[in-house]
């Protein structure tokens, strides 16, 4: 299924009125407001191809229906969301989940989407079939060197991937710690993981990034051996230049203080990309913005306020990604949402008196430091995100459109009911 232009003109067409009358008394306010909506216009999310189907949980699965089950199809949900949005123009894939057969075919279908590839992301959390070495205890930290080569072969195929499809950057999460206290050697999971990440560094190509990303616990529940942002900035600072840590907001143990890990990595210039989702208890995948927007909002401010004392591109600067599972929400749907808050909580940050804010701050004012703050997260900034979609000739309003045109009904037509996206 396609989304027609048409479509999206008739639908906006009926909103407009209705829009513009939201965006001229915003506006008012805010002197900047074009400065703002052409930011945002810029603002790409990349979505990982792994989100477009139902990811479930450990206790069960309930498909949706018409789910993606090829690279194609999922390239063709992100054709969707992104002519929806013009927010989503980035596709990250997933290997071998995703081994494209033909690379010039998958590089023209992105071009007709208005795709271009995201990071790559590898896979040695999992056995796959066939595969002579088992990652049951680890991967790159394994005790056997042949296991650590296995990993560090695939990461190196990965690259590969990338490589013909133009991405530029490697993602490696891994699974590799201990459930039991004993079972480890700290420092020797440490070095063993920092000489495989080391190979794998040697054979990136030099316009290429990797990203570390660390996570507190899961599948592992009594260590993690690269477990937060302090063991990636080490793994990140060991390895050289083009090393990063990447932050999921996930991955962190409840109550940390995520602003706070995105300055200071912004400040040592290793803050290199950024998984969305949203959380109350762990790592539970759910809709950006969903549970706690002030959190999201505070991020934002700390990510525009680091970019901008560096010089930094926002749009360019770091690896912006969702990173979610779904499992009673349509797919699509969820990335609507959380494209939108994403876009909401960048829109806001945006407009935080930074003057007003660095006064305050100097003055010890810490009153009038928190009513800055919550005075722009507590503006209903909707309507620049609106204007800025209207600008790049998508929907006013996403999801109402999605419903509309029965967007999921069309595509179980097209797939069928009972489908299952590949690798999940
Ligand atoms: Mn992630």
């Amino acid at each position: 299924m396609r989304v027609e232009k048409y479509q999206i003109d008739d639908h906006n067409s009926q909103l407009q009125g209705k829009h513009q009358r939201k965006l001229d008394n915003l506006s008012v306010d805010i002197p900047q407001a074009e400065e703002v909506i052409s930011k945002l216009a810029a603002f790409q999310i990349a979505i990982p191809s792994w989100a477009l189907g139902t990811g479930g949980t450990r206790f069960g699965r309930f498909s949706g229906g018409g789910e993606p089950g090829s690279l194609e199809e999922k390239m063709e949900d992100i054709g969707l969301l992104h002519a929806l949005n013009q927010s989503s123009g980035a596709i990250s894939l997933h290997i071998p989940w995703d081994i494209p057969q033909n690379y010039q075919d998958i590089k023209a279908l992105a071009a007709q989407h208005g795709l271009s590839f995201d990071a790559m992301n590898s896979n040695t959390f999992q056995d796959q079939a066939g595969q002579a070495h088992s990652y049951k205890f680890g991967s790159m930290q394994h005790v056997d060197k042949a296991v650590r080569k296995q990993a560090v072969d695939h990461n190196i195929e990965v690259i590969r991937h990338g490589v013909e499809l133009g991405s530029d950057a490697l993602t490696v999460w891994l699974s590799d710690g201990s459930s039991f206290p004993g079972q480890l050697n700290f420092r020797k999971a440490f070095q063993n993981t920092l000489e495989s990440l080391q190979e794998v560094y040697a054979a990136l190509p030099s316009n290429w990034k990797m990203f570390v990303e660390y996570k507190a616990f899961e599948p592992n529940f009594y260590s993690t051996t690269v477990g937060d942002w302090g063991q990636s900035l080490l793994y990140a600072s060991k390895l050289g230049e083009k090393a990063y840590t990447l932050v999921d907001l996930g991955h962190h143990l409840p109550n940390a203080n995520i602003e706070q890990i995105v300055s200071l990595l912004l400040m040592e210039g290793k803050l290199g990309g950024f998984h969305f989702n949203d959380s109350k208890y762990g790592d539970d995948d759910l809709t950006a913005g969903s549970i706690k927007p002030y959190q999201l909002f505070l991020i934002f401010n700390e990510l525009v306020e680091g970019m901008d004392a560096k010089g930094m591109d926002h749009t360019t600067g770091l690896g912006w990604m969702i990173d979610a599972s779904h499992n009673v929400k349509d797919p699509l749907e969820d990335l609507l949402q959380s494209v939108e808050a994403i876009m909401i909580a960048y829109a806001q940050a945006l407009l935080v008196d930074r003057k007003a804010l660095n006064e305050a701050q100097a003055q010890n004012d810490v009153a009038r430091c928190q009513e800055i703050l919550q005075e722009t997260f507590r503006t209903d900034v909707r309507p620049l995100v609106a204007e800025a979609r209207l600008r790049g000739g998508a929907a006013l309003q996403p999801l109402e459109l999605f419903r509309k045109l029965k967007v999921r009904e069309n595509l179980i037509q097209e797939r069928g009911l009972k489908t299952v996206a590949t690798g999940l």
